[in-house]
């Protein structure tokens, strides 16, 4: 009888850690930079959830990155884009508005920036 009580206890815990192990929500997000801009570029994710950011260039030449610089709240990075999707992983750790843009600036021209290629991150409860 004993037996019984502690493989039910057993069965118990095997299957809380493994529901604790799957339970782990990722905010899965898909992005496009092009000239001169990101698709989408308001996103709003939940705060304390890690976030995967899929992000890839449209086709031609000019060069392209995505960058945060919050790393107050989880958020900071510098990635170049390609034609394949990069994956950047985060998890924002405050609820607010955080800019993220292209700093790619060809000669004495405006940045991508300047030209409309930049987005907000809104993060909330
Ligand atoms: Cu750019």
């Amino acid at each position: 009888m004993r037996s019984i009580r502690y493989s039910i206890i057993l069965v118990c815990l095997i299957f809380v850690i493994f529901a604790q192990g799957y339970s782990d929500e990722v905010q899965k997000i898909e992005m496009v930079g092009g000239e001169y801009y990101f698709e989408s570029n308001h996103i709003i994710v939940k705060v304390n959830v890690p976030v995967e950011l899929r992000v890839r260039k449209t086709a031609g030449f000019t060069p392209h990155n995505i960058m945060m610089r919050s790393p107050e709240a989880g958020k900071n990075f510098r990635v170049n884009l390609r034609r394949s999707p990069r994956i950047i992983r985060f998890t924002p750790t405050k609820t607010g508005k955080y800019p993220f843009w292209c700093d790619k600036k060809f000669l004495f021209f405006q940045s991508h920036k300047n030209k409309g290629m930049k987005g907000i991150i809104e993060v909330v409860d």
